[in-house]
């Protein structure tokens, strides 16, 4: 077998068009929508010759791709590498990176930890700290929003509900990071990403332990099913790891790109201020328009077919949530920024089984800093140039300087 990038090199399937693009390219992470929009026009699936993957930009595929479990497996890792064929740099997440039926096992403990119910009790405190960061960086006038605001929140608000004993911004960024860039390629940006595991790996697995945990939070509710039976005690300290793994950067990445959106086109911004009920259709307009986490990967476990189009066993496909979210055949004037949008639907979350299990609190979080904004902020002015970082699965806001003006 001929291996490319920890998975089976597949042959090109017939009436597939071959794409001579990387898109882990820099130029391309960081400004991809030339490269989406070529991604659609080229058919429901390109194949990638540099790393022998089929690729989807387009609604419908991406969707079906993503909504049949049993076809488009997560098992055999939701990035370039097969896990059948080689071992993942850490052990694989037991809710992530795992099917039916083990999966509705451990995906309905997290679930009820990250439960509606559960985060409700949360709100209060989320909006406090929101109205306290913002009342700090009205005072200061101009500031870095990704560090002094999305980072400084998330990772305060995220640490605490989970029942952390301590918190440390940076590694817990630096471990989002790894986990995102890890669902690449091994290449340069991979392996600086990776070159920080011996420094954060064991930082994030002391603190994933029971004893290490508070009595009241996240973490306690998913131990207290390892006292029932229902997990194992390992499995317990590895959905904690699942939290730490994906609710961070995440977040992160959701505030800031709601903070830029908002910045780019202030009319938007009166707009929601105009109306309260507005905030929560403001981010998932964020979420369609910026998705966060913009690419993911199904394996094909069974020969099929999607769209005509034959996919054999194995197969990587590349699914661009973020070009999905932009697909002319899906959304009226995608390009356009509209809070008043209301995008049932959107792939920023995924959807099916495996979608984000994290979505009620993370909406409580980003909810809390818009209300902090529609209260508090009356303009959002850039004081310096925006800056994306790359990463193989995030895309990101490096800096983002703006003048936040009172109201
Ligand atoms: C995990 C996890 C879940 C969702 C996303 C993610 C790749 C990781 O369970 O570790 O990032």
């Amino acid at each position: 077998m001929n291996m490319i990038e920890g998975h089976m090199a597949i042959e090109v399937p017939e009436n597939v068009p071959v794409w001579d693009v990387d898109p882990y390219d820099h130029n391309i992470l960081r400004d991809p929508y030339d490269y989406y929009s070529e991604l659609r026009a080229k058919g429901p699936f390109v194949y990638i010759p540099k790393y022998a993957i089929l690729a989807t930009g387009r609604y419908l595929e991406a969707k079906e791709v993503f909504t049949d479990w049993e076809r488009f497996v997560s098992s055999r890792g939701v990035g370039l590498q097969d896990f059948k064929l080689e071992e993942p740099w850490r052990p694989p997440s037991v809710v992530l990176e795992v099917d039916p039926p083990y999966h509705t096992k451990t995906r309905t403990v997290i679930a009820r930890a990250l439960s509606p119910k559960a985060i409700r009790a949360l709100k209060e405190g989320f909006q406090i700290a929101a109205d306290k960061l913002v009342d700090d960086l009205l005072a200061k006038g101009t500031s870095e929003i990704v560090v002094d605001l999305a980072e400084a929140y998330t990772t305060t608000v995220f640490p605490a509900a989970v029942g952390l004993s301590e918190t440390d911004s940076r590694r817990l960024v630096d471990y989002g990071a790894m986990v995102f860039n890890a669902l690449g390629p091994d290449n340069e940006l991979r392996q600086s990403a990776m070159a920080q595991a011996p420094d954060i790996v064991p930082w994030i697995m002391e603190r994933c332990k029971r004893e290490n945990l508070s009595t009241d939070g996240i973490g306690a509710t998913i131990y207290a099913a390892a006292d029932d039976g229902e997990i194992t005690e390992e499995e317990a300290g590895m959905l904690v790891r699942s939290l730490l793994s994906a609710g961070v950067d995440t977040t992160v990445t959701g505030i800031g790109s709601l903070i830029w959106c908002l910045a780019t086109w202030p009319e938007q911004f009166e707009i929601m201020k105009a109306d309260p009920k507005l905030v929560r259709p403001a981010f998932e307009e964020t979420l369609r328009f910026t998705s966060p986490v913009h690419s993911f990967f199904r394996t094909a476990n069974v020969d099929t077919e999607v769209s005509g189009i034959k996919i054999v066993d194995g197969t990587k496909i590349m699914c661009s949530l973020a070009s999905a979210n932009r697909d002319e055949r899906q959304w009226p004037q995608p390009d356009k920024f509209d809070v008043t949008r209301m995008p049932a639907g959107h792939l920023a979350m995924g959807l099916g089984i495996h979608g984000c299990v994290g979505q009620v609190i993370a909406r409580a979080e980003v909810e809390a800093v818009s209300n902090a904004l529609a209260d508090k902020v009356g303009s959002i002015e850039f004081a310096g140039e925006a800056v994306w970082r790359p990463n193989h699965s995030i895309r990101a806001l490096d800096r983002l300087p703006v003048s936040f003006g009172k109201k």
